[in-house]
């Protein structure tokens, strides 16, 4: 059951004593405050000196913290990227200073060379998971769908909607009629939510695709203000399975969710070790492979498991 077992990695000699600055995009969702607790757990793990930087979601946030890294002359920058555009020059300023960068849990359109290497899961195939898993659901039935997609510009928003699209490809029944940001937060999808409820009327909505789990507990939230039933009236996917989202199923409100681990400081402390070590560049590491969880699972269960894995 335990879907992402961590294994604590023994400590490696040539990773203690090293300081790695680590600009994370905030606390905006339960998979985000859980890949921070796994990250600080991997580094005190290793022996590593972890400078963290949260950004409130803010792209120059993220951008004054590296410059702040690389002043202080740290050994290795991990860097969770807002969204994928306008970091080609603070990146530049870090390879100068010939420190690696390796992202995390999304991606940049910069020059390959402007980083070590990336840690991710297959966004498009998470996205994809979910629509075949309503098409499936919804069995040839008109279907009329609102979206709510990740921060606009993160590269899981535009990869998520992407292989959302091509989920539910062929299928003339489904239809997305409304898509809009609501931020990866439970507060935005409720308020976003709110307002697809108003314009389309809950009778006329068959389904919810949220690009996260905190969207879909908030849009959870408004369907219920607005008199309708989540999981029956309006089928609920979203992406990331975080502890609430099971306690929703349990409950018969929400209907299916695609894991994604929150454990991408493991393998980016690996690619670091084995750079210090001789200088070996790591390949890309990509989660291929998406869990789907359904109401029918063992969602109590789950939800205990998961609750003691730092979310
Ligand atoms: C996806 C990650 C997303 C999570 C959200 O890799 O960047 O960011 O799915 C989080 O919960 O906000």
């Amino acid at each position: 059951l335990l879907a992402t077992t961590i294994i604590l990695a023994p400590l490696s000699a040539n990773a203690a004593d090293k300081t790695v600055g680590f600009s994370q995009i905030g606390s905006e969702s339960g998979w985000r405050a859980a890949e921070t607790t796994v990250t600080k757990q991997q580094a005190e793990a290793r022996g590593v000196t972890l400078k963290f930087a949260d950004a409130q979601q803010k792209q120059e946030n993220q951008i004054k913290a590296i410059r702040g890294f690389v002043a202080q002359g740290v050994d290795a920058i991990l860097l969770a990227p807002v969204v994928a555009t306008g970091w080609d020059e603070v990146l530049e300023e870090a390879k100068e200073a010939e420190i690696p960068v390796i992202l995390l849990d999304r991606t940049v359109d910069a020059e390959k060379s402007l980083y070590m290497t990336a840690v991710t899961s297959d966004l498009v195939h998470e996205g994809e998971v979910a629509g075949k898993w309503l098409k499936d659901e919804v069995a040839g039935k008109d279907c009329n769908i609102v979206e709510l997609q990740g921060t606009t510009g993160s590269s899981p928003a535009i990869d998520r909607k992407k292989g959302f699209e091509q989920g539910i490809a062929g299928a003339d029944n489904l239809k997305i009629v409304r898509s809009q940001t609501g931020d990866f937060t439970r507060a935005q999808g409720k308020v976003v939510m709110e307002s697809f409820l108003k314009a389309e009327g809950a009778e006329n909505i068959c389904a919810l695709y949220a690009h996260n789990d905190d969207m879909a507990v908030g849009a959870i939230q408004a369907i219920k203000e607005a008199g309708a039933k989540p999981g029956t009236d309006i089928l609920i996917v979203s992406i990331d399975s975080v502890p609430d989202i099971h306690l929703a199923m349990d409950a018969g409100e929400a209907n299916a969710t695609v894991e994604l681990t929150p454990n991408m400081a493991g393998p980016a402390f690996d690619a670091l070790e084995a750079y210090w070590k001789d200088g070996t560049l790591p390949a890309k590491w990509v989660q291929t492979e998406s869990k789907l969880y359904t109401l029918k699972d063992d969602n109590k269960a789950i939800y205990e498991s998961k609750k003691s894995l730092g979310y």
